[in-house]
């Protein structure tokens, strides 16, 4: 393949053959930019790879026009185990462009009142567990208990299925199977040539037999029932006709995604309420100002019944997972690829097909962030400072017609769970947490715990919200 370094002048070229990618690879390159800045090529064992994090290229690695997006090594590895599902199809793919028809009603935006009712149904799973925890006086693990609560909507929402994460002691073993082939699907990148890997890839190919199974049992206990009416996505995978051609997908593709939904739906989703969690606990007060808003709108209620509508009205809550989504992408790389050769920014020479990866937490780090950008400060996300800041400059959902398809699914869930945990409990960091990220291909707070107490009236935030209440505002 070509060397990069040969033809991209002024594009520093860091080997990190000696030390290896280690167990935070994300986190290695995230330093390298910091020392070289944010355009480099990584070499390791010989190969090279280009990353990004520079607004400007990063803008242009957007026009669809001469990019499209690109199945680097870690995703061909996820393919062993997703094969042709959305997140891993290749553009070309047929399926790719059916299963995107086929779905994109799913996750528009009006879908999500069908999906509401089931993550309220999970969020209280959540927080009956959370109650028994605090009156036990037991610290909650916070990765974890979201990783159960995003397991556990995904399956119910998406397919009907209930892994009921909140009856186990340990993760449900679909979880730490998926962990493990995706920790697999990281780490055989980094291996020497010449070791023997054989124990690694069979316990790895134990691990995508027992997904393949679970996933057919979800799929088992659908089919022969009746499919009409069924609107959630399995529904939608197993009855839906293609507009374009009248076929519906086929069964081996539907097992890829409904993979592919449980994996994408759940870990990255977990990781970011976890760190926006993380972040409340250590900025009294942005958490003051989130309790505000959840306050105004459900008050001394013990137990609220967040309507679909309410979601939309939490607008502080939403700028405050957005800036945990700035500092920590859970997906916190996507790569590109050229159509034709082109000049990256009018300057980086680039042959047709060859990748370019964008490091997105380096992204949310750039200039245009302003000149504290280690600094958790949602109002980087009112609709002010979001107009006069370049379009792309925040790309937690990647780009273009393979970004994100389950965004406004993760951002509906996301922002009612935070709310809902604001308003219910005070959040202890009674550990004082130190924030240590690890990396299974997405990224989440290890060993975050927090020890909770219930929340009485006199905690409750009386203050009207400016400008969102217009009736109570006095203007
Ligand atoms: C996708 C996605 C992306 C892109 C990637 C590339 O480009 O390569 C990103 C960046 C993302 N995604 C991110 C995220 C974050 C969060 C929180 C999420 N995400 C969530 C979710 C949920 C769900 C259900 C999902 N998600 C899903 C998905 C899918 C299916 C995909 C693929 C699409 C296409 O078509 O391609 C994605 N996601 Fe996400």
């Amino acid at each position: 393949h070509p060397d990069p370094a040969a033809t991209l002048p002024g594009v520093p070229v860091v080997d990190i053959t000696a030390t290896g990618p280690g167990r935070t690879p994300l986190q290695q390159i995230m330093g390298l930019m910091r020392t070289h800045g944010p355009v480099l090529v990584r070499r390791l064992h010989g190969r090279d790879a280009l990353f990004v994090a520079d607004a400007g290229l990063v803008a242009d690695l957007a026009d669809e026009d001469r990019f499209a997006k690109h199945i680097g090594p870690a995703l061909e590895n996820v393919r062993s185990f997703a094969a042709d599902g959305l997140f891993t199809a290749y553009n070309d793919e047929p399926n790719w462009a059916k299963a995107h028809d086929i779905l994109m009603p799913a996750f528009a935006l009006g879908s999500m009142r069908t999906y509401h009712p089931v993550m309220l149904k999970v969020a209280r799973r959540l927080i009956e567990s959370w109650d028994r925890a605090a009156r036990a006086g037991r610290r909650v693990d916070v990765p974890d208990d979201m990783t159960r609560m995003t397991l556990d909507t995904i399956g119910l929402a998406g397919f009907g299925y209930d892994f009921g994460s909140f009856e186990r002691d340990e993760p449900h073993p679909f979880v730490e199977s998926m962990v493990r082939c995706l920790e697999w699907s990281m780490t055989q990148l980094a291996r020497t040539p010449g070791e023997d890997h054989s124990a690694a890839d069979a316990a790895f190919r134990a691990d995508a037999g027992y997904l393949a199974r679970v996933v057919d049992d979800v799929i088992a206990s659908r089919t022969g029932t009746d499919q009409s009416g069924a609107e959630d996505l399995l529904g939608l995978m197993l009855s839906a006709p293609h507009p374009a051609d009248g076929t519906t997908l086929d069964a081996a593709n539907i097992r890829n995604q409904v993979i592919t939904f449980l994996i994408a739906g759940h870990e990255t989703t977990s990781g970011a309420m976890s760190f926006a969690l993380y972040y409340l606990a250590r900025h009294p007060a942005v958490l003051r100002l989130v309790q505000r808003e959840a306050d105004a709108l459900w008050g001394d209620t013990a137990d609220p019944e967040p309507s679909y509508d309410d979601i939309g009205r939490l607008t502080y809550t939403r700028q405050v997972l957005n800036e945990a989504l700035r500092l920590w992408p859970t997906a916190a790389a996507f790569s590109r690829h050229a159509r034709e050769d082109t000049l990256l920014g009018g300057r980086i020479p680039l042959a047709a097909g060859q990748a370019v990866t964008v490091l997105t937490p380096m992204l949310h780090r750039q200039p245009v962030w302003g000149d504290n950008p280690e600094l958790f400060d949602p109002e980087r996300f009112t609709a002010e400072a979001e107009a006069a800041r370049p379009v792309h400059a925040f790309k937690p959902f990647g780009t273009g017609e393979r970004a994100c398809i389950g965004r406004q699914f993760a951002l509906h869930e996301a922002t009612m769970l935070l709310a809902m945990l604001v308003h219910r409990y005070r959040l202890h960091d009674h550990a004082d947490y130190r924030l240590s990220v690890k990396e299974t291909l997405t990224l989440k707070p290890e060993g975050f715990t927090l020890a909770l107490t219930p929340r009485t009236p006199a905690d409750r935030v009386h203050a009207p919200l400016p400008g969102a209440l217009p009736a109570q505002s006095g203007r």
